[in-house]
């Protein structure tokens, strides 16, 4: 960097100093803290950002968003040129200039860092970053400092995008990288038009069956979500959605309400109750990068039955693989190419969604938690299928599939014009501009679901029949200090403080199919604990007294 560089930044950085006594950590999905003490390394995030522009020759993207946390909260997530979540290897980076004690020391790791990673500050290109917020009141003032620290880099550019959900910031990253239309309307466009494309190659027989309850509610979580949803839907004759705590209603956001409350409490969100028995409901989270659906039983108060994250995932496998059995029924075809399904859990997935996926004879990958561990391995497929329990997930297509199938729904065309094989190649095609290749995408994803219980002929009743969920039961425990927990084997196994696991272990063998594990969250200040049992009281005891061993352990208050 040269001195004018240095000045630069050394004068915008003074007017960004940290908090005193906080140490801030980077998490499961970047920075999240109460929204107050959050200025300072945002602005900071907006230097990294500009860098890793620079460094890729790549536009980059910066999201103010802290998605299911509470509306005092807020957060940054960075998207990388392929629209995916910033770079692992960059993360210890974002951690250490985050928690730069003074403007010197702060310039003085930036200018280790862009020795060490030869970034180039003569590239042909300067960095540019597309800016993202959802709609919590401190976004405004934190996008700006995200947007001083970008420019605090010579010849930075930041687009300010205005109010998105998340996964359409990663959109819109990906797509200016690839070269193509990359403003909403473009997002808009491309899921509605491959979404009517799907609706159009519904078996004949299957279009007029009226067994799914024609409309579906929507639960904005009283976030971005809703109002998006509400656009979207204005360019779908063939969808009756009625969208409920949208942020244009009045309710505070996830304040009982969205994807995180309803998959963890299995109660109906605020706006919801007995008078939607039956019907079909799904709920976005604040960010609108998760998806759950549910229904209201008849004669229940509160309870719902739960369609979560693993069943979106079983739709969407048993989807992909009947359209890869249509094509396969060609093995003798040239150029015959047998793709690689791969699915990818993490320990939350219900211990019986992961048998039926087994039982179907897919492959089964498990990570820790985390959209950027998921997609990472799924990435490793032709076509990998990565969900959160939690309902965030998506469909990957690899580039060489894409372009074989491209190639193989020209040749069908041309010869056995209409025949299943062609269709199948359609849909797949379909589904990749459908459903977001960059992320975990609430909107795409409830278009995806929509056209395939049409596609099938199924009840939101029908779909939850696909196998039994065991009972399950989380907890959140207040502990002094998270960190002090240390997992592995994809979290299932606590390597520190030494003994818990084998409290654990004891504790989950009195119960028949029990299951638990603990974790410490990377998005909220608290100890997670996952019970699986045969009975729900079973899952609920197990839960309640492995978080007490943890209290033990750590000294904490359960909650
Ligand atoms: C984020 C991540 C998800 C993760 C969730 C909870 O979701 O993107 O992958 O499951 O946090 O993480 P933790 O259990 O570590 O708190 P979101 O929707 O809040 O961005």
């Amino acid at each position: 960097m040269n001195k004018e560089q240095e000045s630069l930044l050394l004068n915008s950085s003074s007017r960004f100093l940290i908090p005193q006594g906080v140490k801030i950590s980077y998490g499961t999905a970047g920075f999240r803290e109460d929204a107050s003490i959050l200025s300072s390394t945002v602005y900071r995030v907006g230097i990294l950002a500009a860098l890793r522009s620079l460094q890729t020759q790549s536009v980059i993207g910066v999201m103010i968003t802290a998605s299911h946390n509470k509306v005092s909260d807020n957060g940054v997530k960075i998207a990388d040129p392929n629209g995916g979540m910033l770079s692992q290897h960059w993360e210890p980076f974002a951690d250490a200039i985050a928690n730069a004690p003074s403007p010197q020391q702060l310039l003085q790791l930036i200018n280790e860092f862009v020795e060490k990673e030869k970034i180039p500050f003569d590239g042909i290109r300067p960095a540019e970053i597309l800016l993202g917020r959802d709609t919590r009141p401190s976004g405004d003032a934190l996008l700006e400092a995200a947007r001083q620290g970008v420019t605090s880099i010579a010849g930075a550019v930041a687009s300010d995008m205005g109010i998105l959900t998340t996964p359409q910031l990663h959109w819109m990253v990906r797509a200016r990288n690839k070269g193509i239309k990359a403003s909403e309307q473009d997002y808009f466009d491309q899921l509605s038009s491959s979404f009517r494309c799907l609706m159009d190659l519904i078996p004949t027989e299957r279009s007029k069956f009226d067994g799914i309850n024609g409309k579906l509610v929507v639960d904005g979580a009283n976030g971005v979500g809703g109002a998006k949803l509400k656009i979207l839907h204005k360019l779908l004759n063939d969808l009756d959605i009625e969208v409920r705590n949208s942020s244009e209603d009045e309710g505070v956001l996830n304040d009982g309400v969205g994807a995180d409350f309803v998959q963890k409490e299995k109660v109906v969100p605020r706006g919801f109750g007995s008078k939607d028995a039956g019907i079909r409901c799904a709920s976005l989270d604040g960010d609108a990068d998760r998806l759950v659906y549910f229904y209201v039983p008849p004669e229940t108060n509160a309870q719902i039955d739960l369609v979560d994250g693993d069943k979106i995932l079983s739709l969407f496998a048993l989807f992909i693989r009947e359209q890869l059995s249509f094509l396969n029924e060609k093995e003798a075809i040239k150029n015959y190419h047998k793709a690689r399904l791969g699915i990818v859990q993490t320990a939350y997935a219900n211990g019986a969604s992961t048998n039926y996926l087994k039982h179907l004879g897919l492959e089964v990958n498990f990570t820790p938690t985390g959209v950027k561990y998921l997609h990472e391995k799924a990435a490793e497929f032709d076509i990998g299928i990565y969900f959160e329990a939690n309902g965030h997930g998506t469909i990957l297509f690899s580039e060489s599939f894409i372009e074989w199938l491209e190639v193989r729904s020209n040749e069908l065309s041309s010869g056995s014009k209409g025949s299943e094989a062609e269709k199948a190649a359609l849909r797949l095609l379909a589904v990749s501009k459908l459903i977001n290749q960059a992320v975990g995408d609430a909107l795409s994803g409830v278009l995806l679901v929509e056209v395939i219980l049409r596609h099938m002929g199924w009840s939101i009743h029908k779909w939850n029949e696909l196998y039994h969920d065991l009972p399950s039961r989380q907890l959140k425990v207040k502990v002094a200090d998270r960190t002090t927990v240390v997992t592995a084997n994809a979290e299932t196994v606590v390597v520190r403080p030494p003994g818990l696991q084998e409290v654990i272990n004891a504790e989950t063998a009195k119960y028949t199919q029990g299951r638990c594990f603990v974790r410490p969250s990377g998005t909220e200040d608290v100890v997670r604990v996952y019970a699986e049992a045969s009975t729900q009281e079973a899952a609920d005891t197990l839960a309640n007294s492995v978080a007490k061993l943890v209290d033990q352990f750590l000294g904490c208050n359960s909650s």
